[in-house]
Formats: structure tokens, C-alpha cells, sequence
């Protein structure tokens, strides 16, 4: 065990063997200030990658793991976005595309408020950082203290919030917006197939694929998704990241994306009261959160949440995992959750080769168990289920989906993803996400609060 990650293995931690190989993933992605998804395919920083890392690094070092978010926040835009990707300059620009010399962000950033340094992606991923450093701050909260972690933090993670809200409320019903596939995080998703049509796809001969250096092609996303995702990137770099007069091709509001907001909203509130200031206009953000989010993405007749398409202002007919994600809250109407957890349970999203939930649904036209989030399943929206489980009182129903994430976990060595027909290990192996997501399962408190 690496000497800096000194704290002692709770009583309840077991196995050890799980733990060890768990933690051993963590130490060996750590490139000194942040932790890389994948060496192979993911060489730099992501966004809620690192907030998920940092919700397992809490076990092994509350330090190491509050230096992870800060990293993070440390490449915050003037405008307050948390960029999807930071950089490190010493990987070569040809280890992953998009690279810094494809996204300009010091240059074509700048009135937006990127910073000099480091190079970042421009576009931003789920909110999920407010709810990892409330987990990080109670993992050890003397060390917090002592170090000042939430005063440092909060107002960044504030501002974070209020750009989703202000900038990204495109659709102007107070939900914030994702103007690019990579933002939700489920880049592939059979959700984007429609709004993506009418992007216009950059020819493959104008850049190079560095994914299918690592990736199987009939896992990674098609050439004509690429293209579209690099157009829809240049375009808003070439406007220069500015949302107001970017043009937008591509505009959704995603159900997880927002519920993930709600979390954090939540999570912010708790964090001011332990920093004996007001968490009350947190919750009330929360509270108009969830009512708006039940407003404009609740499917009554599909009984889960569906994303917004907002150039054709209509739910966008698709059930993904994301949909079920808004379970997380646990004020949700009655009715919602009830529906929600039926659907859950349902044969959409109960496949035959994983106890995980799949990214979409089993019996959707456009399901395809292993290319990326067209079907196979995934450990970060499983962690996610699980909690939003037992925030409803479903104990055995998670504690089911426990026992099936570590024994999958430990059986495809820490993989990216599953087959869902198979239960294949896909993807990158020793998937940081994963391994982190294990030790919480493995050490969190049983008891620990879910909101
Ligand atoms: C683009 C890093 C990221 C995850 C995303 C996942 C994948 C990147 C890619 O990898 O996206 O951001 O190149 O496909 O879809 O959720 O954060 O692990």
C-alpha cells in the first residue's frame, strides 16, 4: 500500500483481496495531482469521472481524494463551467482526441473566462461534484477541517451551479441544458440519434480517431456520430464557448444530468449548515429543481423520465438509464417513484447477462448490448441506482445490486462496462470509475445518509 494512503481499512471492509485490487487501480492511475479514467484510452482528467474517483479514493486517503475535486476546480472557467476535460501536457496530443491544439480553450476560451492554464476541454459533464465532496468532507471531517476543504470549495461548486442555471437554461424552464452528446456523459446514446440528425458530420479525413487505437470499433461510437460530435465542438469553440451566442445545433435537457444537479443542490445545502452558514436557498433551489424537472421531462405514460429535445420542444421518445436516475431524490412525487422503480424492475431494463441496469432499454429498436451506451451497463449509473435504492427505503433491492456490482466488478477486473446480454467484460479494463466505485461499496458506512 502506497505510504500516503494511510487510512486503516474500516471492520466492515471485507474482502480484502476486492479492496487491495481495487485500491491497487486507484494508485496506479494517479498521475500526482488527479486520477486518469484509463491510462490507455482516457490519458487525462474527466470531469465526473473524478468526482465518482474521488468518492472511493475517501477511503484510502480523505487528502488525496478532496486533492482530486480541487484539481478539478482548479481549471474552472471565469464563467464558472467545470470543463469535461483537463489536460495534462505531458501526454502527447496524439494520445486522445479531441486534444488541446482541437480545442484552442486558452485562446478561443478567453472572454469566456478559461483559464491561461491548463488546456481544458470546453464543454462540461453531469454535476456530480457538490455531491462527492460531501461525501469526501464526512469520510474524515477533522482532516477537512483542518484543511479547510469546504471553505475552498463551496463557492466554486456555487458557482459551477449557478452557470448551469443561468447560461444553460436554454430551454428557459429553469432546467439546465447539455449542448453536446459528451455532456450527459452517455455520449452514444440511442436518446441523441434524432437532434443529432441535423448536425452535419465533419468528414473522417479531417481528423483522427485516437479511441480505435485502444477501442473495438463495434463498441465505440460510429464515424458519423464522431463527425457529428466534432462538428457540434468546432462550431461551439469557433463561437467561442459562448452559450448565449453559440448557435446551438444540439440542445437537450437530460433527466440525469438535472436530477444529478438536484443531488449536488442537496448536498451544497448540508454543506453550508456544516459550515454553520444558511443551506436554505440550496434546498429551495432543490424543491423548484424537482418540481421543474417533473414538469418538462416526467413520461406519465412511459413511467420514466425522458430527456427534452429543445429545437423540437418535445420529449425525446427513448428510455435510458438516464430516465431512471431522477430516483436519486428522495421527495420525488409518490406516484413517480413507484412508477420509476416498477420500470426499473420491469424487462426494459432487467437484462439477462448483468445484475446492473443497462444504458437503454432491452426491448428499444435501437438496443445494442455492447456499443457504447446503446445498451451494455455501466458501474457509475449502478452506483447511482443503488443509492437512489436506498434512498426509498429499498434495502434488499440494493443490497441485491451490491452483491452483482462487486462480484461483476471483481470477475471483468474492473472493466468500463458490461456486456448486458453476455455480461462480457467491454471497454477499457481497470477502470478507475469502477475500482472507486467498488471500495465505496465495500467501506462506506452501511448507514450513511443518502441525502
Ligand atoms: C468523451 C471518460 C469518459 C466518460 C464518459 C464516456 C467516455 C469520452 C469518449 O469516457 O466519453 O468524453 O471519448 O468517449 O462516455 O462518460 O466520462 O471516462
Amino acid at each position: 500500500m502506497n505510504p500516503t494512503l494511510d487510512r486503516p481499512a474500516p471492520q466492515h471492509a471485507a474482502p480484502l483481496t476486492l479492496r487491495g485490487a481495487a485500491a491497487r487501480v486507484l494508485i496506479d492511475n494517479w498521475t500526482g495531482a488527479s486520477t486518469v479514467p484509463s491510462r490507455t484510452l482516457y490519458p487525462h482528467q474527466w470531469s465526473w469521472d473524478s468526482a465518482f474517483i474521488a468518492v472511493g479514493l475517501r477511503h484510502l486517503s480523505a487528502r488525496r481524494a478532496q486533492q482530486e475535486l480541487e484539481s478539478l476546480l482548479a481549471a474552472q472557467w471565469a464563467d464558472g463551467r467545470l470543463p469535461h476535460i483537463v489536460f495534462n501536457p505531458a501526454v502527447p496530443d496524439g494520445a486522445y482526441f479531441p486534444s488541446p491544439d482541437f480545442w484552442r480553450s486558452s485562446r478561443a476560451g478567453r472572454a469566456a473566462g478559461a483559464p491561461a492554464d491548463p488546456e481544458t476541454s470546453g464543454v462540461v459533464q453531469p454535476p456530480v461534484h457538490a455531491l462527492a465532496a460531501w461525501l469526501v468532507h464526512r469520510a474524515d471531517r477533522e482532516e477537512s477541517r483542518r484543511r479547510g476543504f469546504l471553505a475552498r470549495v463551496r463557492p466554486r461548486l456555487g458557482a459551477w451551479h449557478d452557470y448551469l442555471l443561468d447560461r444553460r437554461d436554454l430551454g428557459g424552464g429553469g432546467l439546465a441544458a447539455a449542448v453536446h452528446p459528451w455532456e450527459p456523459g452517455m455520449d452514444n446514446s440511442p436518446c441523441w440519434d434524432r437532434p443529432l440528425q441535423r448536425v452535419d458530420p465533419v468528414p473522417r479525413g479531417d481528423y483522427r480517431r485516437a479511441d480505435l487505437d485502444h477501442g473495438q470499433p463495434a463498441d465505440r461510437p460510429t464515424d458519423m456520430d464522431y463527425g457529428r460530435y466534432v462538428r457540434l465542438a468546432t462550431d461551439y469553440r469557433d463561437a467561442g464557448y459562448d452559450d448565449r451566442s453559440a448557435r446551438h445545433a444540439f440542445a437537450v435537457e437530460d433527466p440525469a444530468f438535472n436530477a444529478l444537479l438536484i443531488a449536488s443542490e442537496r448536498a451544497m445545502a448540508a454543506m453550508a449548515e456544516e459550515s454553520g452558514a444558511d443551506g436554505s436557498r440550496h434546498t429551495a433551489r432543490a424543491d423548484a429543481l424537482t418540481g421543474r424537472l417533473v414538469a418538462r421531462l416526467w413520461d406519465e405514460t412511459a413511467g420514466v423520465f425522458r430527456a427534452r429535445d429543445l429545437a423540437a420542444d418535445a420529449l425525446i421518445e427513448e428510455n435510458s438509464v438516464s430516465g431512471l436516475i431522477p430516483l436519486l431524490e428522495p421527495r420525488l412525487p409518490r406516484h413517480v417513484a413507484h412508477r420509476l422503480l416498477q420500470t426499473l424492475s420491469g424487462p426494459r431494463f432487467t437484462a439477462p447477462g448483468t445484475c446492473l441496469p443497462p444504458s437503454y432499454d432491452l426491448t428499444g429498436h435501437a438496443y445494442d448490448p455492447q456499443r457504447y451506451w446503446r445498451g451494455p451497463a455501466w458501474f457509475n449509473t449502478a452506483w447511482l441506482i443503488h443509492r437512489a435504492l436506498r434512498a426509498h427505503g429499498r434495502d434488499q433491492d440494493a443490497a441485491r445490486l451490491r452483491r452483482g456490482f462487486l462480484r461483476e466488478a471483481e470477475r471483468s477486473d474492473f472493466a468500463e462496462y458490461v456486456d448486458s446480454a453476455t455480461g462480457a467484460a467491454r471497454g477499457a479494463r481497470r477502470f478507475s470509475w469502477t475500482a472507486a466505485l467498488t471500495l465505496d461499496l465495500l467501506c462506506a458506512d452501511p448507514e450513511e445518509p443518502t441525502s
